[in-house]
């Protein structure tokens, strides 16, 4: 079983498009466990999905994307769907980062961090982190550090993805700089 594959096809059902698997989610981003596996299993490529298969996909990941509790499944973060997924308000650390491209960084100054085409702006725990999601806008990605602390007591909203993944709804460009 290729369990990145299926954690790409599961990231894509519950974060872009429940309805193409006719799920029904709950307003924290869950959806029956029996409910995923039935509509899988129509793709013969992933017929033979058992739960197992999602916990293993679950352990295997070197990113907390997804997690099962109480027979559900939900993606901890990067919805893009119409119903706003409830996150857990919480106050940050002192410093977030968000790893972006350079091409970015003009739009980014000007308006400050949007979520764009997702439910939030998703920032990151640590250097480390934040580099390999700018990666994936640019080779050569830019840091952001967060003054977090300063935004969160001024009434920014934050809110727990996982240990490495915060959200915010948006982040004014004042509480931005460049590492
Ligand atoms: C940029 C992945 C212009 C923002 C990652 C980012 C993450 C602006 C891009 C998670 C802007 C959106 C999310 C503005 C923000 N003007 N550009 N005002 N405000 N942007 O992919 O944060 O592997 O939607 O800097 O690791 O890159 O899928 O968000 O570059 O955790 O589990 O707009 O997705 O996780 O890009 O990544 P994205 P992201 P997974």
């Amino acid at each position: 079983m290729n369990y990145t594959e299926l954690s790409k096809e599961i990231s894509y059902a519950l974060r872009h498009a429940p309805w193409e698997y006719e799920l029904e989610m709950d307003e924290k981003g869950g959806v029956p466990i029996t409910q995923l596996l039935s509509a899988l299993h129509l793709n013969s490529k992933w017929e033979y999905v058992v739960e197992d298969d999602l916990i293993k996909m679950i352990e295997k990941s070197e990113k907390k994307r997804h997690e099962i509790s109480n027979g559900k499944i939900r993606a901890f973060y990067g919805h893009s769907i119409p119903m706003k997924i409830m996150k857990e308000e919480k106050m940050p650390p002192n410093i977030l980062y968000h790893g972006t491209a350079r091409r970015f960084m003009g739009s980014i100054a000007e308006k400050g961090l949007l979520p764009r085409s997702r439910q939030y702006v998703h920032l990151s725990q640590d250097i480390a982190t934040a580099e390999n999601v700018g990666k994936r806008h640019d080779n050569n990605p830019q840091i952001l550090v967060i003054d977090s602390l300063s935004a969160w007591n001024d009434g920014t909203k934050f809110y727990y993805g996982n240990e490495k993944v915060w959200l915010a709804d948006m982040v004014p460009s004042k509480y931005i700089s460049e590492k």
